[in-house]
């Protein structure tokens, strides 16, 4: 028996283990939900200091005339209180759901079908002969929630300090599950250097109970110091923003590794990073040195000019599946945001389908929100057929019931004031899902990634079918609705004839 590797313990004890599983395991954004963490709006919750990765602007025009932004005051504790309510009730709908039937006739085919995508299953069959009473149960999702933290008390580093920190509402942005690795974010805001630290606990946890199978890991956090930052990108013009965007030049530049989890979506073995104001080149780099069992895609949204985080813009719902009623493998894309047509083919030659997003049902953000209105479409997937989005978005409903998803409605708008909504506010931590090969056709070549002068801005026609690759084209689209976005008649010429 050698103890150093663990073959010391019982027998039992090892297949027990075995046969469960490891309790950190999220390859995709869509296999069965068993653990996730929901992110907490605690009491000492602020608004974003003003720094180099930072400069924030109250939506409301009338309060911006009359108020400086609040950057590192405590927020108001109604919005904290009424954004704390939605997330708790957000862990009751993962928890549990309890149908009660009482009779087999009750039991429709309508309603099997959508609790079968539920994974519903028999929690009490009847108990006497004549009795026809059954309760049936979704599999519950267990929820753990963040440490409690005091975000007010300023923190600092050898070449910087800020005000204050943020809050956890949003575990994605610093958390991510690669298998079985948790990884910690190095973010790029020095306001949210030690947000991971609300979910260090968590991560210790999980580490300390399966250290065998289970990683726990970190970038090396960046210096934050002002070298790492563009210092004029806050006064760059929206001329000027639009005329940079074939260089993909953000807010950080390329001296020191630097992304937030958020830009990352799980597809099994292909994971896609988003370059944004979060991450940069040198962080997509890190990654994919990192975990040489995935395969790293870079992904660019050139007519987004401020992209951060890729859960409001580019979100894989299922993987292609052959035969046996299996469908099309399916990706929401914002339209307002189009991928390249370039970046794309991996996913056509794949059996992928486009999805255009509709337009969010509400357009009027919060004040204090420094999110778009695009987190309409900051979903969760609690399995390939079940998705749950905010109550307020029929047209995103409609859509996913139309293309055969079971839909779960929260409120969640509350949270769009603390920079989220439901994907943002979460961190899957266990799904029954694994290191598949959903984009078999390809030929993987790291070396591209890292081409000092990427600048292909040639993206989807989303008003076209591409021949069958868009399911919906819209109409209704048009570049620059979003208010980070010119519109094509205020792009420069030479931008606006690409
Ligand atoms: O579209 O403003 C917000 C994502 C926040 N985690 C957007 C992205």
């Amino acid at each position: 028996m050698d103890g150093r590797n663990g073959r010391s313990r019982s027998p039992r004890a090892g297949l027990v283990r075995q046969a469960s599983g490891p309790e950190v395991n999220a390859w995709t954004q869509w296999g069965d939900l068993e653990t996730v963490v929901v992110g907490n709006a605690d009491p000492q919750s602020c608004h974003l200091p003003v720094e180099p990765a930072c400069h924030s602007e109250i939506n409301d025009p009338h309060l911006a005339e009359s108020i400086p932004w609040p950057g590192g005051c405590v927020k108001h504790q109604a919005a904290i209180r009424a954004a704390a309510a939605q997330l708790d009730n957000f862990c009751a709908v993962l928890k549990a759901e309890c149908v009660k039937v009482v009779s087999e006739h009750a039991w429709d085919s309508e309603l099997k079908r959508s609790t079968d995508k539920r994974r519903t299953m028999i929690e009490q069959s009847p108990s006497k002969e004549g009795e026809d009473t059954r309760v049936y149960r979704k599999a519950p999702v267990s929820t753990l929630r963040p440490t409690v933290l005091d975000w007010s008390k300023p923190v600092s580093g050898p070449e910087w300090d800020s005000k204050s920190q943020y809050c956890a509402t949003c575990p994605r942005d610093t958390m991510i599950t690669l298998g079985n690795t948790i990884l910690e974010a190095t973010m790029s805001k020095r306001s949210r250097y030690f947000e991971h630290l609300a979910c260090r606990d968590i991560g210790l946890r999980l580490w300390r109970a399966d250290p065998d199978r289970v990683k726990l890991w970190a970038c090396p956090k960046p210096s934050m110091s002002d070298r790492m930052y563009h210092s004029d990108f806050f006064q760059l013009t929206k001329e000027q923003r639009f005329d940079r965007m074939r260089s993909y030049q953000f807010c950080v530049n390329e001296t020191e590794p630097v992304f937030d989890a958020a830009d990352i979506t799980r597809c099994g073995k292909d994971i896609f990073v988003q370059k944004s104001m979060t991450t940069n080149d040198l962080g997509i780099k890190w990654l994919t040195s990192h975990f040489p069992e995935l395969r790293v895609h870079p992904l660019h949204f050139p007519y987004d000019l401020h992209p951060s985080h890729i859960d409001c813009t580019f979100v894989p719902l299922r993987p292609p599946t052959t035969g046996d009623g299996g469908g099309d493998g399916l990706a929401l894309i914002n339209p307002e945001r189009p991928p390249l047509k370039s970046e794309m083919e991996l996913w056509r030659k794949n059996g992928w389908k486009l999805m255009n997003a509709p337009l969010p049902a509400q357009f009027d953000r919060p004040a204090f929100s420094q999110s778009s209105y695009w987190l309409s479409m900051n979903l969760l997937s609690l399995s390939p057929r079940s998705v749950v989005i905010e109550e307020n978005e029929v047209g995103l409903c409609k859509l996913l019931e139309d293309t055969g998803f079971d839909v779960i409605t929260i409120p969640m708008r509350h949270m769009y004031d603390f920079g989220g909504a439901i994907h943002c506010c979460t961190w899957d931590i266990k799904r029954r899902d694994s290191c598949t090969d959903h984009f078999p056709e390809q030929e993987y070549r790291r070396a591209h990634m890292y081409e000092e002068s990427f600048n292909d801005i040639d993206v989807i026609d989303v008003s076209s079918a591409n021949s069958g690759f868009l399911l919906n084209p819209t109409k209704d689209f048009k570049i620059g609705c979003h208010e980070n976005v010119l519109t094509r008649s205020e792009a420069p010429a030479s931008v606006a004839s690409k």
